[in-house]
């Protein structure tokens, strides 16, 4: 499996395709997940090109997930959120569908389920929202 530098991420990072930024270094990106399964789900990406957690370099991986910590934090404060989960898939078997490396960021409240995939992407003033919500309290 090697790593496709046309897929959708690699667009993002490039500017080619928008997002809603939450925050950017050097080496990473976060993100709104366009298909939020939770209100704030953020995806957070490295800039250097890796299909996923099994192709990646371990310092991509440290930084990256320094990066997870830190939005993870601030989405836990910007929605009040009673947990925070962190996911994330490596190749189609185990569920990935953009093949750049990704981790999942969601709020969790209790007793509130995770909203199906449906294919839909959330409204574009709420992700807009979201991302502000976040970015405002990094
Ligand atoms: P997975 O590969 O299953 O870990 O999930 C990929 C996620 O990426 C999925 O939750 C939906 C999201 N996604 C797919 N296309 C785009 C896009 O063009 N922009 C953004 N922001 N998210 C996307």
């Amino acid at each position: 499996m090697t790593y496709d530098p046309n897929n959708i991420f690699a667009k993002i990072l490039a500017g080619n395709l928008p997002c809603h930024r939450v925050y950017e270094d050097e080496h990473n990106l976060a993100f709104m997940d366009v298909m939020p399964q939770a209100d704030g789900h953020t995806l957070v990406i490295p800039k250097r090109g890796s299909r996923n957690i099994l192709d990646a370099d371990p310092e991509v991986i440290g930084s990256l997930m320094a990066v997870v910590q830190k939005i993870a934090r601030a989405s836990q404060k910007a929605f009040a959120a009673d947990g925070v989960m962190i996911q994330q898939f490596n190749e189609a078997a185990a569920g990935q569908t953009v093949f750049h490396l990704h981790i999942h960021v969601l709020p969790r409240m209790t007793g509130v389920p995770l909203r199906p995939h449906t294919g839909k992407m959330a409204d574009q003033t709420v992700l807009a929202r979201h991302a502000e919500m976040i970015r405002s309290v990094l």
